[in-house]
């Protein structure tokens, strides 16, 4: 009821008479009242004039489900949202939900993680109201080889979102990271659960670092704020990315790995450069000379022989 006052409300932008709203969603006066006064709790300034009604003059910086599904206008990321205060993680809630069948697009948000995780057991800090904390899950078919490519369109989907809200030039480091000048705005972790030759569903999960100023950001990472010198609404961002991600996997699924992969090479700042990638215990070290169609990094030996590398961690030597 109180996301359907919203709108409402949201809707006019001017003072709404209490006896309008009530009698439009058929409920009493009193019913109303309580419903404002739960709304102002929660943050939303709502002011009340005798004989003018109420009027919406601001929203909290929340990631409340109306407020994401306001303007959203995506086809299914997002249909269905769960939203957390403060959860653990949100991939362990999304990969639940998944294993209980839960549709393709849903989408599990926390305003703060007490074990946000990223790859190979590392953490993700998640400190409260400043960034976006998001698990999505995919159906996809492809077989579990392909996956990379979901995190690359993932990847691209950010930037792209990024670059339309703030203008900054947000860039791709492979595989996972979203890069500011050479400092850590972002990270992509995608969790499969799957048989050997078929994905049952995916987890994405994007932790984006927004309003923190500099003590709320660990060293070598960097946020929109940090950047801009300005706070942004990490609902517009959010809706903005989840849009992107969904075209890019509208595309994916009508043209393949190729458009994705041309849209990554606009983005990264791995190719061309010479790198050490890290992986499974290995060291592969040479020139990322290219991307392959599912995903994974070819690097250029100094033997000359090229490489490919389909997960690691990457440093850039010179
Ligand atoms: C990642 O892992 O970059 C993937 C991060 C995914 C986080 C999201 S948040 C929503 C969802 N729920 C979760 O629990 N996780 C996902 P990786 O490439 O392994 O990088 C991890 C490393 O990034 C850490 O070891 C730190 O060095 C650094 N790091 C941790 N928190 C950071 C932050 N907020 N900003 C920048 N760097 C960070």
């Amino acid at each position: 009821m109180q996301d359907k006052i919203l709108d409402l409300l949201k809707k006019k932008q001017e003072y709404v008479s209490g006896e309008d709203i009530s009698q439009h969603l058929k409920i009493s006066r009193q019913a109303l009242w309580k419903h404002i006064h739960h709304l102002k709790e929660a943050g939303y300034n709502i002011v009340a004039v005798p004989h003018l009604g109420y009027k919406l003059v601001s929203s909290p910086d929340r990631l409340f489900v109306s407020e994401i599904t306001s303007k959203l206008h995506t086809k299914f990321i997002g249909k269905k949202i769960y939203y957390f205060d403060e959860i653990s993680s949100t991939m362990d809630v999304a990969t639940d939900l998944g294993l209980k069948g839960a549709p393709e697009g849903t989408l599990v948000i926390a305003e703060a993680q007490t074990k946000g995780r990223g790859r190979l057991g590392r953490g993700w800090s998640s400190p409260k109201y400043k960034g976006i904390y998001a698990s999505f899950i995919l159906r996809p078919k492809i077989s579990p080889q392909n996956a990379a490519i979901l995190t690359l369109l993932t990847a691209v989907g950010i930037c792209e979102a990024i670059r339309e809200i703030t203008g900054l030039e947000a860039k791709i480091k492979w595989p996972n990271d979203i890069m500011i000048c050479d400092k850590k705005l972002g990270g992509i972790l995608t969790e499969l659960s799957a048989e050997t030759d078929e994905i049952r569903f995916v987890v994405v999960g994007i932790g984006i670092n927004v309003n923190n100023n500099k003590n709320s950001l660990i060293p070598h990472a960097v946020s929109l704020k940090e950047q801009k010198g300005q706070s942004y609404s990490r609902t517009e961002i959010l809706q903005e990315i989840l849009r992107k991600i969904e075209t890019n996997y509208l595309l994916l699924q009508e043209k393949g790995s190729r458009k994705i992969i041309d849209k990554w090479r606009l983005h990264n700042i791995s190719l061309g450069s010479r790198v050490k990638v890290s992986c499974q215990g290995r060291e592969v070290e040479g020139q990322a000379v290219d991307i392959d169609i599912d995903g994974g990094l070819l690097v250029r030996k100094d033997s000359g022989l090229t490489e490919k590398v389909t997960s690691g961690d990457v440093t850039a030597c010179r």
